[in-house]
């Protein structure tokens, strides 16, 4: 018996299916985020990163235009088993023959190039207006206190339904469009209500724009704090969450977005009482929203568990969000996205009902027994034959990405 077929065997003994299992995870769909390959930079200016997000580490290799953060992606996803989306962003608009336009003038036009890369991939896009890294993001955004200012957002964020609608149609799959806005202050307002009264009718005012629901899946996600921002974020968890409820679009919940003891997979199964979709930015916050790169830890695989165990896989949107500028950047996409799924196959690969059944009937002590025995089940071999059968690398992708690094990387200047 191979080992897999061992593993099987195993599983079956807890009445868990690797078979069924497999098929599942074959299906799931995640987000991987453009912007670990360029440390969150994008091509539409030379404006450094702001907006109180941050890359540390100056790892040698980073893509310095479309072509490169394409090739990289290639390269990525061709060590990530499965077939997923990509999550762009507007700042990753490619202007060709010196042509240029400002954030409220983008076109679908700007981003041919990344739809013509997914279709002949057979990816899906999702996309986030950028409201940062731009002079006119030097204050607040959306919630802008400059009507000049904050109408130009609005026409940025107007420009990026529309993008998303083209993505939507092109790819013939819905479309996620994230909105996420920095506009903060860092010291303790004398007014808390009005920016958040101005963020309400400035998203009002970008959906009221007519764009196909079915194609164009709007997100709104909340924070806690920003770096700069210390004391009081616009769009906190209570202001997004309340918006969405009301607006009828889709809270995202970033799991570095909340207080370190706070913990995004106790809330999802309230999320899910309440709205029909909810969506995940799924990173690794270190002390503050630090966004590290994502592990096989323990809340990763909660967050999954929660997930799976609630069969909400067709409801909850699964993205990536972190940039780790210190490591190798295809190796961070590649150990992030195979982390979140072998968390998914952990959550699959478990007797879902039998233990529900054990909580429901107060046995607490054979819950635990058994909750730990699987901690040591032979997951690995069920992950190696999925990546196997769905042609990508077992545990030695890494010799692919060494070479990489060697053969294109490394002659970046
Ligand atoms: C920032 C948010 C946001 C960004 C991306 C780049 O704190 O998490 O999602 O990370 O839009
Ligand atoms: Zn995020």
């Amino acid at each position: 018996m191979n080992r897999y077929e061992e593993a099987k065997a195993i599983y079956k003994e807890i009445g868990a299916d690797t078979d069924k299992a497999l098929e599942t995870l074959k299906n799931i769909r995640i987000s991987i985020h453009c912007w670990q390959g360029d440390d969150v930079r994008g091509f539409d200016s030379d404006n450094s990163l702001s907006g109180g997000i941050q890359t540390t580490g100056n790892y040698p290799g980073k893509a310095r235009s479309p072509e490169e953060l394409m090739q990289d992606i290639d390269k990525a996803l061709s060590l990530i088993p499965g077939r997923h989306k990509l999550n762009l962003h507007a700042c990753y608009a490619v202007f060709e023959n010196n042509s240029s336009a400002d954030r409220d003038k983008l076109e679908p036009k700007h981003f041919q190039k990344w739809a013509d890369f997914a279709k002949e991939r057979g990816l899906g896009l999702d996309f986030n207006p950028t409201f940062f890294s731009h002079p006119k993001a030097s204050g607040m955004t959306l919630a802008s206190t400059d009507e000049s200012t904050r109408k130009f957002w609005v026409e940025h964020g107007k420009a990026c339904l529309k993008i998303s609608e083209y993505f939507a149609s092109k790819l013939n799959q819905p479309c996620v469009m994230n909105i996420w806005i920095p506009d903060g202050l860092k010291d303790i307002p004398a007014d808390r209500l009005s920016p958040r009264l101005r963020f309400k009718q400035s998203l009002d005012e970008i959906l009221s724009t007519s764009y196909d629901k079915e194609k164009v899946r709007v997100c709104l996600e909340s924070k806690v704090f920003g770096i700069g921002m210390e004391s009081y974020t616009v769009g906190s968890a209570e202001f997004c969450l309340n918006y969405a409820n009301q607006a009828g679009i889709i809270p995202l919940m970033d799991n570095g977005h909340y207080h370190p003891t706070e913990l995004v997979s106790d809330k999802i199964s309230s999320m899910l009482t309440f709205f029909d979709k909810i969506a995940l930015h799924i990173t690794r916050g270190v002390r503050w929203d630090s966004d590290h790169v994502v592990l096989f830890d323990d809340e990763t695989r909660e967050i999954a568990k929660e997930i799976v165990f609630a069969n909400a896989l067709d409801r909850v949107i699964i993205a990536l969000d972190y940039f780790d500028a210190s490591i190798n950047r295809i190796a961070a996409w590649v150990i992030g996205m195979r982390n979140v799924q072998k968390a998914l196959l952990s959550a699959l690969l478990q007797p879902v009902e039998k233990l529900k059944a054990l909580q429901q009937s107060g046995d607490f002590t054979a819950l635990m027994a058994l909750t730990e025995e699987m901690k040591t089940f032979p997951l690995g071999d069920v992950w190696e034959h999925f990546c196997e059968i769905n042609n990508a690398p077992k545990s030695d992708w890494f010799s692919e990405v060494q070479k990489y690094e060697r053969d294109v990387l490394k002659l970046r200047g």
